[in-house]
């Protein structure tokens, strides 16, 4: 990379969403110490996940038809998600769970600002991209944004602990002149730095979780947002839909939304309770 035209990212967790049908009928016929057992099966695996550093794991029920489940996994490594999901289709619960979709994406942390501004510095160093030194000094600079308390946290945050979820993958527009692609940079920078407006006017009412997924999935992003009204969801990508990021160039695939709620729980979804709230890990 190192091409002035490519805004640089900083990458943290990989993100693996499943999506699942459940056979209600099927498990509600299932003599009652075996759903017991099923269901704590599942459990230990979700806090076996959830309790390391190198992985996470959330549960979500899906509001609709596009499923009944959503398990959301983090892992250090791209194999810690192959990991977890082998373990995952193992447990005797996926008898009673079809996948419907899935997404691979890794957590980044877009930086048109800093990528502009390490561009401009390493010229005035009168250095020119041609040098060694400055291929070297390019990216020691970006790998210090990681250091930047803004930044470095964000890349390895655990899952939030907000009620509601939701999830879609999109993509930027490359159709006749509205592509995204081949914007000018300084175009591109201006356009992100008003979406960054639009949605700091949501801090504290949302937490977002931005993923990329070129090269390993359908669409070029992942967004997750995670709130305590599922109201927030709607006036946020409504609003952002009036900004030329999205007005102009968003295209979007399946929404996926619902309820999160704690491993602890599981069992209270399985045997077709409402699920209580978060409780803290
Ligand atoms: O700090 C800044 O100025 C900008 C930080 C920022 C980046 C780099 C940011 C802020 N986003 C970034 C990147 Mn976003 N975001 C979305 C969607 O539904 C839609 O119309 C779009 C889906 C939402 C809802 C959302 C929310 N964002 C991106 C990217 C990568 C683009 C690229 O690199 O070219 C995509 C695809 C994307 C999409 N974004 C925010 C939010 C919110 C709420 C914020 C503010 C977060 C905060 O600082 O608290």
């Amino acid at each position: 990379m190192r091409d002035p035209n490519v805004p640089e990212s900083l990458e943290g967790w990989w993100i693996l969403h499943r999506m699942f049908a459940f056979d209600r009928r099927g498990w509600d016929a299932l003599p009652e110490k075996r759903r017991a057992r099923y269901a704590s099966h599942a459990r230990d695996l979700i806090e076996h996940l959830r309790s390391r550093e190198e992985s996470d794991a959330g549960l979500a029920q899906i509001v609709g038809h596009k499923g009944d489940l959503m398990v959301t996994h983090y892992a250090r490594e791209f194999d810690g998600l192959a990991y977890a999901q082998t373990l995952l289709d193992k447990l005797e619960l996926r008898e009673f769970l079809t996948p419907l979709g899935s997404y691979a994406s890794v957590l980044e942390l877009g930086m048109y600002d800093a990528t502009g501004k390490i561009h401009a510095e390493l010229a005035e160093r009168g250095l020119t991209p041609q040098m060694p030194e400055w291929v070297a000094q390019f990216d020691e600079l970006v790998r210090k944004q990681a250091e930047s308390p803004y930044l470095g946290p964000r890349l390895w945050a655990r899952i939030p602990q907000r009620r509601y979820v939701c999830f879609y993958p999109m993509n930027k527009k490359r159709e006749g002149n509205d592509n995204w692609f081949m914007l000018p940079f300084a175009d591109r920078a201006k356009l992100m730095t008003e979406h960054g407006k639009v949605g700091r006017s949501y801090q504290g009412m949302v937490t977002q979780v931005i993923s990329g997924s070129i090269g390993f999935d359908d669409y070029e992003w992942g967004v997750d947002l995670y709130a305590d009204d599922p109201l927030v969801f709607k006036k946020l990508v409504y609003e952002m839909r009036f900004d030329e990021a999205s007005s102009r160039y968003g295209e979007f695939g399946a929404f996926w939304s619902g309820l999160q709620f704690s491993p602890d729980q599981l069992h209270v979804f399985l045997d077709g309770e409402s699920v209580p709230q978060l409780t803290a890990p």
